[in-house]
């Protein structure tokens, strides 16, 4: 079977693209290795999974009427209420009948003669496109560290990303949770709620910002419907896709007395617009340090231990240098008789044994294993398909030092395949919705002008691919990113090469970039009729 497109992924970017290209009258099939339709919504079931930007902000923008009749029950969208929605999207779209379920995409290789992408997947298929376009998502190969003697550890263990959809009974048990990122800091409080005792280990304390989640106010729902299509302006220009209010003031040289009004008032307004509280921040280490200090103050008056707020307080990253969490209830969880938290920096996991958990220094009994330890990364998902481009050049190795790809959404040798929200794409620093609309809409764009245009391929320019990737890392040099072992840059994988994948440009100035390069005629592409 022959189609115009194969999409890889039925999460938000590929229903969106599934559905853009119908509307190009393509022939498309869509691969998702899910049961269901949302991506890493399907996926994240833990307790307490929920997104961190607002729900109406979190939400498509390309259809008025989807605006109109989506009702969101909570400022925060949990992962229950986006699910819903995402298969809502589905059905309103009639999307599924183009979307093959439980089915990954395991190898695809360019055939330059036929100038084909030929498909393979788990289930057997062999397919072939015109395009290949990856919507494969950022944040969707799960990883679990290879601790010793993991399999001899006779009760359940989970990883946050890959949640049993019928949910666990915590009740009674001692849980083991190892990781503080944003998925262990949001399922934390939950599972102590309801186990009987939880160790938390630590590896790096987080700088983690209140959610003040609550019922969404109908005259809010009402004010931001109303005003929808100069709100979603102001998202799409803005740096992060979300309506953050900037202060453009300097930390520095604000009194402290307004430096404390500023912060005060962010932090009851709760979420990350407290990244936003003054213009220098993400930029000056001194300015850095001052939110950073803020945030360390409010763990030593909510956690009543004094050495566990130190423990809990960041000292090693700037703040927002790794993805600044954002949370219910967490640094109270740890005034709970029944919560331990556990140092793995100074002591480390040497290993899993029947009974529990190892480190250097102590063994802590568990009956449940929780792994809220991340992902392999933007690259991950990519290169966990085996994809091969012209003269037989895998991805794999052309990446071997790092991803190289020019605006993050083609990479040079590998005409007609498509990455939304790739590397080198402003993606995980941005409201993922912003930016996938924004992939998927330029995508659309170019497909329509390659056929308008009868043009049969269009590759990135090698030399195009190696100003852009000089230009991602030079912006990241400008902010305070590289200085945290951070997943942006691959180092929480051994081996990973340290390369700040993400564009820190800002998704305004990216889309403004993105547009120019297609007026100019897809400037930096190779076309070939
Ligand atoms: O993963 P993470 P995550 N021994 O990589 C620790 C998005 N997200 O699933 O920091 C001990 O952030 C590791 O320690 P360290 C969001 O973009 C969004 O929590 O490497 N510990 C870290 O504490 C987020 O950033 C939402 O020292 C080990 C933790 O495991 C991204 O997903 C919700 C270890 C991993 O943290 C990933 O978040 C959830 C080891 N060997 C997620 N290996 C919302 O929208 C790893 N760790 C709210």
């Amino acid at each position: 079977m022959t189609y115009d497109a194969v999409v890889v992924g039925a999460g938000f970017a590929g229903m969106y693209m599934l559905h853009r290209l119908r509307g190009l009258g393509m022939s498309v099939r869509a691969y998702e290795t899910g049961a269901g339709v949302g991506g890493t919504w399907y996926w994240n079931r833990y307790p307490g999974a929920r997104c961190d930007v607002e729900s109406l902000q979190y939400s498509y923008s390309f259809s008025d009427e989807l605006q109109r009749e989506w009702e969101w029950s909570e400022r925060y969208p949990s992962q229950p209420e986006i699910l819903l929605y995402a298969e809502h999207v589905a059905d309103r779209f009639d999307l599924r009948r183009d979307i093959q379920f439980e089915t990954r995409v395991t190898r695809a290789a360019y055939d330059e003669t036929a100038n084909l992408w030929r498909v393979e997947t788990d289930r057997g298929d062999r397919v072939a496109a015109r395009y290949l376009i990856t919507a494969v998502g950022c944040l969707s190969a799960s990883r679990v560290p290879g601790f010793p003697g993991a399999a001899s550890f006779p009760g359940p263990s989970y990883h946050t990303g890959r949640w049993p959809h019928e949910g666990v009974d915590f009740t009674g048990r001692r849980v083991a949770v190892i990781g503080t990122g944003s998925s262990g800091i949001q399922a934390i409080p939950v599972i102590a709620a309801q186990a009987a005792h939880v160790t938390v280990f630590q590896r790096t304390p987080n700088y983690s910002l209140p959610a003040h989640n609550r019922p969404m106010e109908p005259e809010y729902q009402g004010w931001f419907k109303a005003g929808h299509a100069g709100l979603r302006t102001t998202m799409r220009e803005s740096a992060a896709g979300i309506l953050s209010d900037p202060n453009p003031d300097s930390a520095l040289e604000a009194s402290e007395e307004e430096r404390a009004r500023v912060f005060e008032s962010r932090w009851a307004k709760g979420g990350v617009s407290f990244m936003a509280s003054f213009g220098d921040i993400a930029v000056n280490p001194e300015a850095n340090e001052i939110a950073a200090e803020f945030v360390r103050g409010k763990i030593r008056e909510i956690v009543t231990d004094p050495e566990v707020a130190e423990l809990l307080s960041p000292r090693n990253h700037p703040i927002g240098s790794k993805r600044i969490c954002v949370d219910t209830g967490y640094y109270a969880t740890y005034n709970r008789p029944d919560v331990t938290l556990v140092d793995v920096r100074r002591a480390p996991i040497e290993e899993i044994t029947p009974t529990g958990v190892r480190t250097a220094d102590a063994e802590y009994p568990a009956d449940v294993i929780v792994y809220a330890t991340g992902y392999d990364a933007l690259t991950g998902p990519l290169l966990a398909m085996d994809l091969t481009g012209k003269g037989g050049l895998s991805l794999r190795r052309k990446w071997a030092a790092g991803p190289r790809t020019y605006l993050g959404l083609m990479t040079a040798g590998f005409p007609n395949l498509f990455t939304i929200t790739g590397p080198g794409s402003p993606s995980v620093l941005s409201n993922m919705i912003v930016s996938i609309e924004q992939h998927v809409d330029w995508i659309t764009g170019c497909l329509g002008w390659l056929r308008d245009g009868q043009v049969a391929t269009i590759d990135a320019d090698p030399l195009a691919e190696d100003a852009w990737v000089e230009h991602v890392n030079e912006v990241a040099g400008y902010t305070l990113f590289p200085r945290a072992d951070s997943w942006y840059l691959g180092a929480n994988i051994p081996g990973k090469p340290r390369v700040f994948m993400p564009y820190a440009g800002g998704v305004g100035a990216y889309r403004v970039l993105c547009d120019q390069v297609a007026a100019d005629g897809y400037r930096g592409f190779v076309l070939s009729a």
